[in-house]
């Protein structure tokens, strides 16, 4: 078919930054004419595309299907060798990441706002991805934003849109496209990486007190969790949930924490369900929740290293090179790391921070507090990964002590009898006010230049604990390999017992400001089972009483309560 490039008169929006993980905005935003042109041309501007082999995937939300054929005609436009493209348009995170690595593409756009509400008045996102399969690296992204403060013209080649539901190879005009099926690489990667014989044996050998419940929150992972649990484990049909994706996530918000996955919740406790799970949007995010047990991302992440070398196949024959968490997540993992003799890197909240790390082969197990949890196998975060990894430690567990039933709960209270145990929780103020919002972070820098909280001792009316503090900083980042830098990426308050609050305002946010605080309190596991199986909120009480008060939050942002606590 003859085609014809032509170039589009256009002017700069202002705005289009990546945040924490792409380009995030409503819907209707992305809907503006130019809007979207003008961002893919500046990923095309930023990083030339000509003879280069691209993957394209999103997670199924509104106005997905709409973007694909936009990046056609622009990327053809602008030279793209050859698309590879998920049939629907659909690829989840996990799975773009795999096939970016897996048919060695030079890279990846990825159309999604992950746990982000979505239909069309909520939320869109579209995130440019590297060769190694991760998410761009500052240095990409700041030549993106860059590109698209200064854009006039986008190139386009305009001819009859391709159908994305018809797998194969196609042409559009000088750019070859290729339609793969979403799920079946991404379940041949997991038969690879871990032991799916021994947990079919164990979910269908322990079928009366094993139960085993996923939930899609209508997200993109539905498919993927289906091939899963159902086909490849033979689990009943019955053992998942919202597995059908739908382009506003059934009105939900797709985010597996205590507050929006109560569905599961509610079943899980309802149904006497052991191992509950459920993952985000676009499929990077998970929770792991069963009968009574709740398990924090960051406990996960530092049981899966626990476990990892002795349990999963993928590590017991690669071995582990070194773990890794983004800072405002506990220090559970730092525990594990030091036990094993591993290094155990502290980066910047946002996946990206973890690749670099990976491709120099020093990072093998790393997550984040906000459900994020992951392997080198690829260099997103990876939800479907974490939750089988936790059914093949429980498989394995299970068959080191044949004769009691090793659930959620008893798996957790062996690790803090091991290591201690670090309570952590977030609080998320969630749409406040810019103006509220960089008040305090002023006033902790206020703190900061002049020492003015050091050495202070606050005391809980509440429980009457004494916190003394030990010091204020920004956490700055250099990274290892490149040494790029990274600089103020949140605000730490120390005390002198190890405990700790962090405050840092959210870059995936699309409407006013969300600011976030982490509070972290650490016991020893000599301290007892009494005190080390306590509820979250109850072990950290008195701590965040003298957070909110020192930090004069309430007042700043003038909310008495956050919106999401996990
Ligand atoms: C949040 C989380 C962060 C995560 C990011 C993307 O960022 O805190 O840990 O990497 O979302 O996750 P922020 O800047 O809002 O705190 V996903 O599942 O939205 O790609
Ligand atoms: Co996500």
């Amino acid at each position: 078919m003859s085609y014809q490039v032509k170039e589009i008169q256009t002017k700069p929006f202002e705005g289009q930054k990546p945040g924490t993980s792409g380009l995030r905005k409503r819907v209707k935003i992305f809907q503006q004419e130019h809007y979207t042109e003008n961002f893919v041309q500046a990923i095309f501007d930023a990083v030339d595309p000509k003879g280069k082999t691209l993957v394209i995937g999103g997670d199924g939300r509104y106005y997905c299907p709409e973007t694909v054929q936009t990046i056609l005609k622009i990327g053809s436009a602008n030279g793209v060798a050859k698309f590879i493209i998920g049939k629907d348009g659909i690829l989840s995170t996990p799975a773009a990441s795999n096939i970016i690595r897996k048919y060695k593409a030079d890279g990846g756009i990825l159309l999604t706002a992950s746990h982000n509400p979505g239909g069309p008045n909520n939320d869109f996102g579209i995130k440019y991805n590297v060769s190694n399969g991760g998410p761009a690296p500052e240095s990409v992204t700041n030549k993106i934003y860059e590109k698209t403060k200064s854009i006039s013209t986008y190139k386009v080649i305009e001819l009859p849109p391709i159908d994305l539901g018809k797998k194969g190879f196609s042409t559009y005009g000088p750019t070859n496209v290729e339609i793969i099926d979403s799920v079946s690489d991404y379940v041949q990667l997991l038969e690879d990486i871990f032991d799916f014989p021994l947990i079919k044996n164990f979910v269908q050998s322990r079928s009366n007190e094993f139960k085993v419940l996923f939930d899609g929150m209508h997200g993109v992972t539905g498919p993927y969790g289906h091939a899963i649990f159902v086909d490849a484990l033979g689990l009943p049909e019955s053992s998942v949930q919202n597995a059908i994706p739908l382009p506003d996530f059934g009105g939900g918000h797709p985010d597996p924490n205590l507050t929006y996955a109560h569905e599961l919740v509610e079943r899980v406790e309802r149904d006497n369900i052991q191992f509950g799970a459920a993952s985000d949007g676009d499929g990077d995010r998970n929770m792991i929740y069963g009968k009574g047990a709740f398990v924090t991302p960051s406990d996960s992440v530092a049981i899966i290293a626990d476990w990892a070398a002795e349990a999963i196949p993928y590590f017991k024959k690669g071995g582990i090179h070194g773990l890794a968490r983004s800072m405002p997540t506990s220090a559970q993992i730092d525990y594990v790391a030091k036990k094993k003799g591993l290094e155990c890197h502290v980066v910047p909240t946002g996946w990206k921070f973890f690749g670099n790390l990976m491709d120099a082969g020093r990072l093998s197990i790393c997550g984040e507090e906000s459900f994020g949890t992951g392997s080198d196998h690829i260099r997103e975060k990876d939800g479907v990964w974490a939750i089988v990894a936790w059914l093949n430690i429980l498989a394995y567990a299970n068959q080191q002590s044949p004769n009691e039933l090793v659930g959620i709960k008893q798996l957790l209270e062996k690790h803090y009898a091991v290591y201690g145990r670090s309570f952590f929780s977030r609080y998320d103020y969630e749409e406040v006010s810019s103006e509220g919002a960089q008040k305090l972070v002023d006033a902790l820098n206020e703190h900061i230049s002049a020492s003015s909280l050091a050495k202070t001792t606050h005391t809980s009316k509440s429980t009457g604990q004494k916190f003394t503090v030990a010091e204020v900083s920004n956490f700055d980042y250099t990274d290892p390999i490149d040494h790029s830098v990274s600089k103020n990426q949140g605000q730490v308050v120390r005390f002198d017992d190890g405990s700790r609050v962090v405050f840092r305002l959210s870059g995936t946010g699309s409407q006013g400001a969300t600011v976030r605080m982490y509070v972290e309190r650490y016991v020893p596991a000599s301290a007892g089972p009494a005190e080390l199986n306590k509820d979250t909120q109850e072990g950290l009480k008195g701590l965040i009483e003298v957070a909110l008060e020192i930090s004069k939050l309430r007042e700043f942002l003038e909310r008495e309560k956050p919106t999401v606590i996990t």
